[in-house]
């Protein structure tokens, strides 16, 4: 089944035409990882590219963001069923000044379907508030975040968690798009994953 309809939708804003042609591709028994990457996740790069280039503003870019959560929705049970059981909990926000949560709601949904329990901390999520999840019994602390200016607040928010006595209770992955590997070593986070489903081997990796 040709995925270009879905990507245009998600690009064009209009969640509707999104639902529909989610649930179609899912009717044809198209693997649901793939309308995810091939459809969703690239629509939303094509509008990350053409906001770079000045041919669409933030309202669409909200819009487009809404169209792809729609759906997301209808793919979440069917991820989160090819994952295996495990355990164990994480707490997940995106860090300070940040408001991006598409990619931290997929690595929560991918974390979830994994059998961890996901504390989501949702967005703009302060230092204090990682530091509360860590003292409530969080075994991972996740952070994600989507601006050069905020992944700054990971390394504040591992710091605070050092102040706070809670660096060595807890194991800390960071991702999102700007994040590389060398960034999570230079503030000291423990692992850093590329994508949700790498961030789900993680945790398990992490946690055993
Ligand atoms: Co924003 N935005 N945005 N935006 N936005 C980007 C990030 C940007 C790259 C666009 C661009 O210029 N090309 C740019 C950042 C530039 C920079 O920092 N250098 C940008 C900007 C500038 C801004 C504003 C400042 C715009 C403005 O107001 N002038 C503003 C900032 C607001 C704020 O946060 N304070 C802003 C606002 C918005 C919207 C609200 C309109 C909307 C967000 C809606 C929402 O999230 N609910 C939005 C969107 C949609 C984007 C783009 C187009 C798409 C982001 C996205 O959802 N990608 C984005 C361009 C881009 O990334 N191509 C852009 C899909 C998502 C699945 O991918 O989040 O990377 P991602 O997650 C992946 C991996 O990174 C990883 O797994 C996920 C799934 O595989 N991952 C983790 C993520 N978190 C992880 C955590 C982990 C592990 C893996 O462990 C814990």
């Amino acid at each position: 089944m040709d995925l270009k309809p879905i990507f245009q939708n998600v690009l064009d804003g209009q969640a509707d035409a999104v639902l529909s042609g989610v649930k179609a591709a899912l009717a044809a028994g198209m693997d649901p990882n793939t309308i995810l990457n091939d459809a969703l996740i690239a629509a939303m790069e094509e509008v990350g590219c053409q906001f770079e280039e000045g041919e669409l503003f933030v309202p669409e870019m909200l819009v487009s963001a809404r169209a792809m959560q729609a759906g997301l929705s209808l793919l979440k049970p069917h991820l989160a069923a090819t994952e295996t059981k495990s355990s164990g909990k994480v707490a997940i926000g995106t860090v300070k000044g940040d408001l991006h949560d598409i990619g931290k709601n997929l690595v929560a949904m991918m974390l979830e379907g994994a059998g961890f329990e996901v504390i989501d901390l949702g967005v703009d999520a302060s230092p204090d508030a990682f530091v509360e999840a860590a003292q409530n019994g969080a075994q991972v602390i996740g952070m994600s975040a989507l601006l050069t200016t905020t992944m700054n607040n990971m390394g504040v928010t591992i710091e605070a968690l050092k102040v706070a006595g809670l660096r060595d209770k807890v194991k800390i992955m960071i991702g999102g798009a700007p994040v590389t590997e060398e960034f999570a070593k230079s503030i000291g986070a423990d692992a850093f994953a590329p994508d949700a489903s790498s961030a789900t081997r993680v945790a398990r990796q992490l946690i055993a």
